[in-house]
């Protein structure tokens, strides 16, 4: 019998896949060891026939111990003469333990391969190959690379044999003791192509990290630890070269970039010197020069010594990047000459959609600074050229003189996330404005991502470091505080206002401002306008940051139906880069996707279809007439991003699916209001209460002294 071993604590979500792949061998004389610390619970979480089959057995663990002190658990219940470890956010092809048995031939202990595979799978790719087995000899320690006692079989007496375990009271690199020494004890492994374990991705490094997602801090005590711990047996020069070629690896991939701050060389180098000095002189002769004399001077020399050499190496490293990206040189400059003048206290840096515009929250708290704050100076992030009220100096985004601003202005205000580039400094006020209530999920609360050249655990890691350096930010109302907090990760300083860029909802609300807002655009003064504001699609793009957008609404129909009455704003999302043509709808739909600020747009409008976009929850301020054309709501939904509310039942206005229901709704528009009025008025009760044409002020207030 094989006794499979499966820990399954925190991985609730994915364990049914897990055992159902297990329900489903072929070799069906198994048991299967579950380890939880509440069995009651998970018994709950999992199908019933898992329950019902005797060969799941449930094992309660105490609470908060590792995966690798629950192993153990395992190890001392098990029954059947061989082991095998499956972890419960994974699973295996069906006939992965029949193969792995069949193909032992004698040997003690077997391998089968091992596949990446995303979070939201459950295929079982085919794996017809040309050969079925190999034998590893002395490169087995090969297998092991990813440090894993995943899908290994062994026999239990092999095991007790060497008295293997895991170790217990680290969370990383655990299996590392349990697959060195039994590895030692075995001459070769055979490796069955066919028989497959699949891998799930993990997506989420930040709350729920994988266990290579883990502090590098935590991985870093834990890798000396073990590393030590195997470094005092006897070992092979192979399971050397394994310990030595990790040990060096994790030094190159995360050290050096930790080392940056030279503060963590004063609390990590005894440590690391004491552990590296056991690295054996022939495997490090096989590495890179570089690496090389690094690890001389930490074995031999001290730390001041070492901190020099660190030093040096940022310079020369930052430098050669400086001719070799885009923006290095740049950011060279940045780095080693504006970060070292001091902070100018007095000076604010705005910025709205990276640059694209002067609108939004941004542009509403600089009004008021201007109007209430004298003691400060002003620079606005702004890619094309525009004169501004207040005469602030304008620089582009990523320019030479965008990076001294953003060296040593002491504020920054920004309503989007700032370039990875940038640094925050000591003494600086990063205040971020957001840009909308969150209908679809944010950052932390998505499950994948599916925008190019990025995954979800990359877009969450980066995410975060982003927002750890917010100290102030806005909350356009209870709903989104409690989301912003939860899916930004913010514990800092959050102001509860209402949406500065609402305010002129309240206060500009009048027919002479909006007569000249529509002679600023352009358009009739005697006729109804419509504005069409969408959002954009993850999915679809022409390359990182330049999305498609393709006009699903019938233009010309509605021309023809309402152009006596009405005329048509359309404004893109501004990351959308597809050009619209026109021709033909010329005096009735007007392209305002350059327009810098939409909320003059939504002064100018009589009412507003849209999509998945934020823009209703801002809109709904006006209380007049919104419209939601969502032909691809399932795909939008299910595939993309989820969404916070119920778009069927808490909406101000009708889903629509197709033109011909967009015309009715245009067609029936007062019908409409009437029976959204109740739905609506809960809506703004909402969403929209804390807006009060006062926001401006407030966050003005909080964040700047008179
Ligand atoms: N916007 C606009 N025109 C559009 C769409 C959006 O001017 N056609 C502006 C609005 O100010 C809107 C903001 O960009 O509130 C954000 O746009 P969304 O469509 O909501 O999408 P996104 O940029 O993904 O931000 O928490 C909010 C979310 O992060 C949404």
């Amino acid at each position: 019998m094989i006794s499979i071993i499966i820990p399954a604590e925190k991985n609730e979500n994915y364990i049914d896949r897990a055992l159902e792949s297990v329900m489903e061998q072929t070799y069906a004389d198994f048991e299967a060891l579950i380890l939880h610390s509440d069995t009651d619970a998970l018994k709950r979480a999992v199908g019933q026939k898992f329950i019902e089959d005797a060969r799941f057995r449930f094992i309660e663990t105490p609470k908060d111990i590792t995966a690798g002190a629950a192993r153990n658990i395992g190890l001392e219940a098990v029954a059947g003469e061989y082991v095998y470890f499956l972890d419960s956010d994974d699973y295996i092809s069906s006939d992965a333990l029949q193969m792995l048995i069949e193909n032992m031939n004698g040997h003690p202990v077997v391998r089968g391969r091992m596949r990446r595979t995303e979070l939201d799978s459950s295929e079982i790719e085919s794996a017809a190959e040309q050969r079925r087995t190999t034998i590893f000899h002395r490169n087995r320690y090969n297998l092991v690379r990813n440090h894993s006692a995943l899908h290994f079989l062994i026999k239990k007496d092999l095991i007790d044999r060497l008295d293997l375990e895991f170790a217990e009271a680290e969370q990383t690199y655990s299996d590392l003791m349990f697959v060195i020494p039994m590895l030692e004890a075995v001459e070769v492994v055979p490796f069955v192509y066919e028989a497959l374990y699949f891998r799930r991705r993990r997506n989420d490094p930040i709350t729920h990290p994988s266990l290579r997602q883990m502090p590098i801090e935590q991985r870093m005590h834990d890798m000396f630890a073990i590393y030590n711990r195997l470094k005092q047996s006897r070992l092979s020069f192979e399971a050397e070269t394994l310990l030595d070629t990790l040990l060096l690896n994790f030094y190159r991939e995360h050290l050096i970039v930790k080392f940056k701050n030279k503060d963590e060389i004063d609390v990590h180098f005894e440590g690391l010197q004491e552990t590296i000095r056991k690295v054996n002189p022939s495997v490090l002769k096989t590495k890179d020069k570089v690496l090389q004399l690094d690890v001389r001077t930490i074995q031999s020399r001290s730390r001041r010594t070492f901190k020099r050499l660190s030093r040096v190496r940022d310079v020369i490293r930052d430098a050669k990047r400086g001719f070799t990206t885009r923006n290095g040189r740049k950011e060279f400059i940045y780095k080693y000459s504006y970060m070292k003048k001091p902070l100018m206290d007095d000076l604010v840096i705005f910025e709205s959609f990276q640059g694209k515009s002067y609108s939004d929250s941004p542009k509403y708290i600089y009004q008021h600074m201007l109007k209430s704050r004298s003691g400060y100076n002003h620079v606005w992030v702004l890619n094309k050229k525009q004169k501004l009220p207040g005469d602030p100096v304008t620089v582009k985004r990523f320019s030479l003189k965008y990076y001294y601003y953003i060296a040593r202005a002491k504020y920054i205000v920004s309503n989007v996330r700032m370039p990875n580039s940038y640094i925050k400094r000591e003494g600086q006020k990063y205040l971020q404005t957001w840009h909308g209530t969150p209908l679809k999920r944010l950052a932390g609360d998505m499950d994948d991502v599916h925008m190019p050249g990025t995954n979800a655990a990359k877009y969450k890691k980066n995410f975060s470091k982003e927002t750890d350096k917010w100290d102030y930010l806005i909350a356009p109302n209870a709903y989104s505080s409690a989301i912003f907090k939860r899916a930004f990760w913010f514990t800092n300083t959050m102001l509860e206002t209402g949406y500065p860029r609402n305010d002129i909802l309240m206060t500009d609300d009048n027919p002479v401002i909006i007569q000249d807002i529509k002679e600023k655009i352009g358009i009739p003064l005697d006729k109804k306008v419509i504005l069409y504001a969408p959002t954009w699609r993850d999915d679809e793009y022409y390359k990182v940051g330049k999305y498609k957008f393709s006009m699903q609404l019938d233009l010309e129909r509605l021309k023809e139906k309402f152009g006596d009455e009405y005329i048509i704003l359309l404004r893109m999302h501004y990351v959308v880069a597809s050009k619209m043509d026109l021709t033909g709808l010329e005096g009735f739909a007007y392209d305002v996707s350059k327009y810098d600020d939409v909320s003059e747009l939504y002064l100018a409008s009589d009412m507003l279809i849209t999509d998945y976009s934020s823009v209703f929850f801002d809109y709904a301020n006006l209380r007049r007439p919104v419209l939601f054309f969502t032909y691809d709501i399932e795909k939008y939904r299910e595939q993309l991003r989820g969404f916070y509310i119920d778009m069927e039942t808490e909406l101000p206005g009708p889903l629509l699916m197709t033109n011909d229901a967009v015309v009715d709704a245009i067609e029936n528009i007062g019908e409409i209001e009437e029976k959204y009025r109740e739905r609506y008025d809960a809506f703004y009760d909402r969403f929209c209460s804390w807006d009060d044409g006062r926001a401006s002020e407030k966050v003005v207030e909080a964040v700047f002294e008179e």
